[in-house]
């Protein structure tokens, strides 16, 4: 077979065959592969004339079939069908390849593998794809990690396929290794946040204020017309406006509310612990919808006395409306915020450099968190590319400021009504965590100190003490 392929796919089920036509559709001759070969030539019979492909039916001629330096992109299961497609490919691969996975890889495994692969003169690029199918034929965001001269290869390629916002494609080289595996992962966390707030919001409108699906849907189209403009908010106004056509209800009423998962809020949370990151609104998105399928404890629970109801005028209603719309979006910039800052917990940890500005830059397309709201993070960070904190940001500072009184307000309805708002909760707790002058956690270690002699420092002195607790004039000593 002729090497006339500038790229290969292997693994064609949803997201690998849409970016094959993706590359294809932009000029690139594609050799595609799938382990079950009737997915190749159903790919080529439906989708042949919409470029050029090279159908490679085994492992040998999908490797011949491609120029070098070889760039071989995997979309399979994450996991072990990823490690045992690299296996079968390595020893038809020479040293400058390039593998790709674009698959929803960990990225402890994704520097595992680049570890590896490096020792054998291979390029490994783990590259976070996010969009759903209809992102990986039109334009995904995508977020490669990998060595620079990897970038150098696959970037020209990787920015004529992504999404485009005012002519700027959605990706960038984010780090090397596991960097960009780990930046998918904290937007898939992100998106956990973003989407219980909106969940929350809802909630409040429907229980407080006492609108129906129908309003609150035009409520979120209003919204979507200012600064919480985004496509989380678009589809949330399409979902609620839904009539089930069986029933005639509104749609979010006959959906049953327990929420699934697969798995990369518990990743984003779980890497969080380890690095000491404190994603509290990531983490109670990620509990909300554990909790929401806790059928049996939520029985024993229901029923159990809650918050009490009064209704609210129309003028109330409206009034309120509007105090949770600040909310809404103070509770985001905290949940964006604590993001961004486990981003550069990790590149400080694991040696990456990373471009917080060029982040919001790559998801304000293709991806499910893209909004308006990424372009003034970037522009933040253009501003001062340091930012320890969005809040650092005058514009944003501004408008936590203007937010204090309602959005301390509606949790605080929100309790006195029972209504649960665990992540606006988290948000505000952690806004006011950090703001304080001085933290209970003085008195934390002067309880570990008490029962484990874990020893405490002053703020008056340098050193580490120890108080002798057990004794009458409990003494202090220097550890
Ligand atoms: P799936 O995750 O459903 O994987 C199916 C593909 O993996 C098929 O091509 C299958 O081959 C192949 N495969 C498996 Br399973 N085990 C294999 C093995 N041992 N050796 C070789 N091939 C094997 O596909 P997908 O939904 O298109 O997703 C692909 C990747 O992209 C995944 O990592 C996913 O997490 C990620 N992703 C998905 C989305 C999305 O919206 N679906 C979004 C972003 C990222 P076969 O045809 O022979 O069974």
């Amino acid at each position: 077979m002729q090497a006339t392929a500038q790229i290969g796919v292997t693994g064609l089920a949803v997201m690998g065959r849409n970016l094959a036509r993706n590359f294809a559709r932009h000029g690139y001759t594609v050799a595609v592969h799938n382990r079950t070969p009737t997915r190749t030539k159903a790919l080529v019979e439906e989708f042949g004339h919409e470029g050029a492909f090279v159908a490679a039916e085994t492992a040998e001629e999908f490797v011949a079939a491609l120029e070098r330096p070889r760039r071989l992109m995997i979309m399979v299961q994450a996991g072990a069908a990823t490690d045992a497609v690299i296996e079968e490919f390595v020893p038809l691969l020479e040293p400058g390849d390039m593998i790709i996975d674009g698959g929803n890889a960990h990225f402890a495994d994704t520097r595992r593998r680049e570890r590896s692969l490096r020792e054998r003169g291979i390029h490994f690029v783990g590259a976070g794809v996010s969009g759903g199918e209809e992102g990986a034929l039109h334009g995904p965001s995508i977020m490669p990690g990998g060595s620079p001269e990897s970038y150098a290869a696959l970037g020209p390629m990787f920015e004529k396929i992504s999404a485009k916002v005012d002519g700027e494609p959605c990706t960038t080289h984010v780090g090397t290794d596991g960097a960009g595996h780990f930046v998918k992962m904290v937007h898939n966390g992100i998106e956990y946040a973003d989407m219980q707030l909106i969940g929350e919001a809802y909630d409040l409108l429907r229980q407080v204020a006492g609108l129906s699906p129908a309003a609150i849907a035009e409520i979120f189209r209003e919204w979507n017309k200012g600064r919480l403009d985004s496509y989380l908010i678009e589809i949330t106004a399409e979902v609620l406006s839904h009539v089930d056509a069986a029933s005639g209800r509104p749609f979010v009423d006959v959906v049953a509310d327990a929420a699934g998962q697969k798995g990369t809020g518990r990743w984003t949370v779980q890497t969080a612990l380890e690095l000491g990151s404190p994603v509290t609104a990531i983490a109670q998105a990620t509990f909300a919808r554990a909790a929401s399928g806790q059928a049996a404890l939520r029985g024993a629970y229901r029923g159990l006395p809650g918050g009490t109801r009064w209704d609210l005028t129309p003028y109330e209603a409206e009034r309120f409306t509007a105090q949770v719309e600040q909310a809404l979006y103070a509770s985001k910039l905290i949940a964006y915020d604590q993001g961004w800052k486990m981003i550069l917990d990790a590149a400080e940890e694991f040696g990456w450099t990373i471009d917080l500005g060029a982040v919001a830059r790559i998801w304000r397309g293709g991806c499910i968190i893209r909004a308006a709201f990424l372009d003034r993070i970037r522009a933040a960070y253009a501003v001062d590319p340091g930012l320890v904190s969005l809040l650092s940001d005058a514009g944003f500072a501004a408008e936590i400021r203007d937010a204090q009184v309602p959005w301390r307000e509606v949790i605080a309805t929100a309790a006195r009504r029972g209504v649960p708002v665990p992540a606006f909760s988290a948000a505000l707790s952690y806004y006011d965590s950090l703001r304080a002058e001085r933290l209970p956690a003085a008195l934390t270690q002067g309880q570990r100190d008490y029962f484990g002699a874990h020893t405490y420092r002053r703020v008056d002195r340098e050193g580490s003490f120890h108080t002798l607790w057990g004794t009458a004039d409990r003494a202090e000593m220097e550890a």
